[in-house]
């Protein structure tokens, strides 16, 4: 986007709107939240950056989502090495998904284990008790959420392994089903990294959870583009078959976001905006962000821009044979 056209994100005029100075105990850095709303408060699941450099989960409550924070006055979910040796080197990067059916919230997240990142699963009704089920994929693996319904009975989640065979292997998200979120398989690629001077060459990955529409399950995922001067991350959008999810039916060209703002250029991991979660109120959307992997900002679309910019799009060519071009 750019060029004059109307951004299809809208930054919030109070952005950042989180930072390390509003947290209630000391922290080097708060980002790349989880998102839901509830009754009538937005929450966010954060990742929050301890001094050590180890992260763990904490709760910031809101009415409006945008101000007056009411923040948990110790980390809600902290690493438990002790338990489970997996989350050695601490807990990032959370995604909720709730479940209509059983009224409860399922959160992946990457545990950082000795062995590389990999992907986790915990239930909560409240955000207060959670229940830890374990590692669901093995290192290494992450940027994973769930679908919020079953598709034949299954359960569905898109995550991305990644350095398993070399680094130059390029990082693909995937695609895996279970029938009781425990026993993962049947697992496929779902979008491939493009190549060359792509934007998203490379190393891709869901942003946040899958979100449905109409049209079918809206995803945003962020793309990876390596430069001399380091790593620039941005995020796209993608629609996915409603009935199908295996089948991606839209991919934007273009980017629809990336960093511009001074706190998204600069901070602890500058050029980043990281997502893992957003809301939804009708035609609002609000998506949360880590901004330079330092503070949380927020910026705002309209669905039926979205959807209107994805349905534009010549229909996704899934078959990578002619797709080599990319
Ligand atoms: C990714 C993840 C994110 C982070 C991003 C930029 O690989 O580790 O947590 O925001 O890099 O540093």
């Amino acid at each position: 986007m750019g060029n004059g056209l109307k951004e299809l994100f809208r930054r919030h005029p109070s952005n950042p709107i989180l930072t390390v100075d509003d947290w209630p105990y000391p922290a080097n850095s708060v980002f790349n939240a989880a998102a839901t709303q509830i009754d009538d408060h937005t929450l966010l699941l954060v990742r929050v950056e301890d001094r050590r450099g180890i992260s763990h989960l904490a709760v910031a409550r809101s009415a409006d989502g945008i101000s007056d924070w009411d923040i948990d006055s110790e980390p809600t979910f902290p690493a438990d090495p002790e338990h489970h040796p997996e989350e050695l080197w601490g807990v990032e990067d959370p995604r909720i998904t709730f479940v209509p059916e059983s009224g409860e919230y399922l959160i992946t997240y990457a545990a950082y284990s000795e062995a590389g990142p990999l992907v986790s699963l915990a239930r909560t009704r409240d955000f207060r008790q959670f229940e830890r089920l374990g590692p669901i994929m093995p290192p290494e693996d992450k940027d994973a959420a769930l679908f919020p319904v079953k598709f034949n009975g299954r359960w569905a989640m898109i995550h991305r392994p990644y350095g398993l065979i070399a680094e130059h292997v390029p990082a693909h998200m995937w695609m895996s089903f279970s029938p009781d979120l425990k026993h993962w398989g049947d697992t496929r690629i779902l979008m491939r990294a493009r190549r060359g001077g792509w934007w998203d060459a490379n190393k891709i990955g869901l942003s946040p959870p899958p979100m449905e529409t109409p049209n079918g399950w809206l995803l945003l995922y962020h793309g990876v583009r390596k430069t001399a001067a380091g790593s620039i991350y941005r995020i796209g959008a993608a629609l996915l078959d409603r009935e199908d999810p295996t089948k991606v039916i839209r991919r934007s060209d273009e980017w629809v976001f990336s960093p511009q703002e001074a706190y998204e250029r600069v901070g602890d991991v500058g050029e980043v905006v990281f997502s893992c979660g957003w809301v939804r109120d009708d035609d609002r959307i609000r998506l949360y962000y880590g901004a330079a992997d330092t503070a949380i900002a927020m910026a705002e679309a309209s669905l039926n821009e979205l959807l209107s910019y994805l349905t534009a799009l010549p229909a996704y060519c899934n078959d990578i044979n002619k797709n080599l071009s990319q």
